[in-house]
């Protein structure tokens, strides 16, 4: 046996590194519970205020992307965000701080923001005009959006140190603004004070006990301006990089049932201009740092704010406008997909991917409004995985990530596939936990439904049997030639608008149960699979 260890593993390596056929691995779906759910909504997208003078990196990918200046009567974003009956959309980013609303008794001017190298971000104050409002407002509704508003939350404070600011939030613009648009009868799901403004800080941080104490304040307004309304809004806060005694103090002072969500930040790949950025994005372990972030705030809810649930506020996957020829590319969807799926397992309820438009990282291309990879990955998620998560048991290599929800809207699982390895092709075969485990009772209880038990259960392994009739539909995602593709194949076909500018539809193929789910290397996969049984889903 001693040298024969050795050899096995030996003759693995050999197998491993030459093999051309595929590898052949089991996964396991336990369809019997829920392991977390997230909301019915959980595709978010952001809008947020950089002038087209935001640059990084000698880049300036903002365009007219920015509220403000954003076309409103373009006529693919109304379609982009139409084609997800209900796109949640976040309005919010780092100069959401010091915009000032023109309303009510505004003690400034109203001026858009301008290029000031000493400022905070690099800019000055901006102000929202309301008639711009008005128009965004008409849009938002008219497509089904579902509208979370950033307030301003440096409003009347005070620089006290080289990051930190002073002095309580002064919320007369605000109550102002959320006055009017109240009384305009724009819905507005939630809204949510400040952006990055937690400890330790990016470009401004505010202590943690006035911050409780804003939201105390918040809460006040929303349940006075709203006090006649049947819906009343969501709180959110407080949209900032997580850090557990912060976030801890926050929940503690403002008390139980004023701030309704935790939103976090993430921007797990670091600066836009990293060469490394697809490396970090194919490297299985260097994703699965953010599980590490998931459940610090996860457990940060349950000892200190139990009535508040988790929302990914802002994530972009690389910071400072995203990479370049990365975030815009099939390979981003590698990084988005897979955080998608991890947030969900960690019970976050909404992941708002910045942005919808503006950056490298715009779901839409800056200036021609052409959906990018990432729109239609958003999509595909958006139509097929329902808010119940499932557990896997996958054997498989760490290259291939797996994840599982009860199907959106209709009975049986979705699966989503993601293989990382550039040479590894996988051949799949699901399995239900519950028939393990029903073949394994019916055997020991009684002895001659072996037959049914076994039929149930190689349904799922792959085999042939003769009353399977029923059929899969895959979403297979590819690039188009090159991995930094701006172009993604569905099931091999480009992605692209219809003639006259529409979202294509997004058609799966149809695979019999009974074979086993294969899978090419640098692809992703839904599985769509109608007769799972699956009791969690029901
Ligand atoms: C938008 O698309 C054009 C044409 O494909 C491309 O050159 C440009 O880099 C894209 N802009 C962004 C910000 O992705
Ligand atoms: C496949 O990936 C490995 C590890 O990331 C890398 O070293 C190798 O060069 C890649 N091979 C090809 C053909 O791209
Ligand atoms: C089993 C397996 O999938 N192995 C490969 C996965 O992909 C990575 C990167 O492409 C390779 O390094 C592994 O050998």
């Amino acid at each position: 046996m001693g040298f024969l260890l050795p050899l096995f593993l030996f003759v693995a390596y050999l197998y491993g590194v030459s093999a051309q056929g595929p590898t052949y691995a089991t996964i396991i779906v336990k369809g019997s519970v829920k392991i977390a759910e997230t909301d019915d909504h959980f595709i978010c997208a952001t809008l947020d205020w950089w002038p087209s003078d935001k640059c990084n990196y000698n880049d300036c990918p903002w365009g007219n992307s920015g509220v403000p200046y954003l076309d409103l009567s373009h006529p693919i974003l109304a379609k982009a965000i139409q084609a997800f009956n209900h796109l949640r959309i976040r309005i919010g980013g780092s100069l959401q701080d010091k915009v000032v609303y023109n309303v009510g008794t505004l003690k400034y001017p109203c001026q858009p923001f301008k290029k000031m190298d000493k400022w905070l971000f690099g800019f000055s104050k901006g102000c929202l005009r309301m008639n711009k409002w008005d128009e965004l407002n008409h849009l938002l509704s008219k497509t089904g959006a579902i509208v979370t508003f950033g307030l301003n939350a440096l409003y009347g404070r005070h620089k006290i140190g080289k990051l930190a600011w002073g002095d309580a939030w002064d919320s007369s613009n605000a109550r102002e603004f959320i006055k009017y648009t109240v009384s305009k009868g724009y819905h507005i799901d939630s809204w949510e004070l400040g952006n990055e403004l937690s400890d330790p800080a990016v470009g401004a941080s505010v202590g943690a006990e006035q911050y409780g104490k804003d939201m105390i304040e918040l809460h006040a307004i929303i349940n006075e301006i709203y006090k006649n309304s049947h819906s009343r809004p969501l709180i959110l806060a407080p949209g900032g990089f997580f850090s557990a005694s912060w976030y801890a103090k926050v929940l503690e002072i403002s008390g139980s049932n004023v701030i309704n969500v935790v939103t976090h930040h993430l921007y797990n790949l670091g600066p836009g201009n990293d060469p490394h950025l697809v490396n970090k994005i194919l490297d299985p372990h260097y994703l699965s740092q953010s599980t590490s972030t998931f459940q610090k705030i996860q457990q940060t809810i349950k000892i200190h704010g139990p009535w508040a649930s988790a929302w990914v506020g802002e994530s972009g996957g690389a910071y400072n406008s995203g990479g370049r020829h990365v975030s815009n590319t099939f390979v981003d969807s590698f990084w988005y997909l897979d955080q998608l799926g991890m947030a969900s397992k960690y019970n976050t309820k909404v992941y708002c991917r910045q942005t919808l438009i503006g950056g490298n990282y715009g779901l839409l291309n800056t200036t021609t409004f052409v959906p990018n990879p990432d729109y239609y990955s958003a999509l595909l998620w958006h139509r097929l995985m329902g808010k119940g998560v499932l557990a896997v048991d996958s054997k498989a290599s760490a290259h291939l990530r797996v994840y599982a929800h009860c199907s959106k809207s209709r009975a049986g699982i979705t699966i989503l596939l993601i293989n990382l390895s550039n040479q590894t092709s996988f051949k799949i075969l699901v399995q239900n936990d519950r028939n393990i485990n029903l073949h394994v009772e019916e055997k020991i209880h009684s002895g001659s439904p072996l037959i049914h038990g076994l039929k149930k259960t190689v349904s799922w392994v792959g085999r042939k049997v003769s009353d399977v009739t029923a059929m899969r539909e895959e979403y297979h995602l590819t690039s188009y030639g090159r991995l930094r593709s701006q172009t993604m194949l569905l099931n091999g076909k480009p992605l692209q608008l219809t003639e006259v500018g529409d979202i294509p539809t997004l058609d799966p193929v149809l695979v019999d149960v009974g074979s086993p789910i294969s899978i090419s290397p640098l692809s992703i996969a839904f599985i769509t699979l109608p007769k799972f049984e699956a009791p969690a889903c029901v």
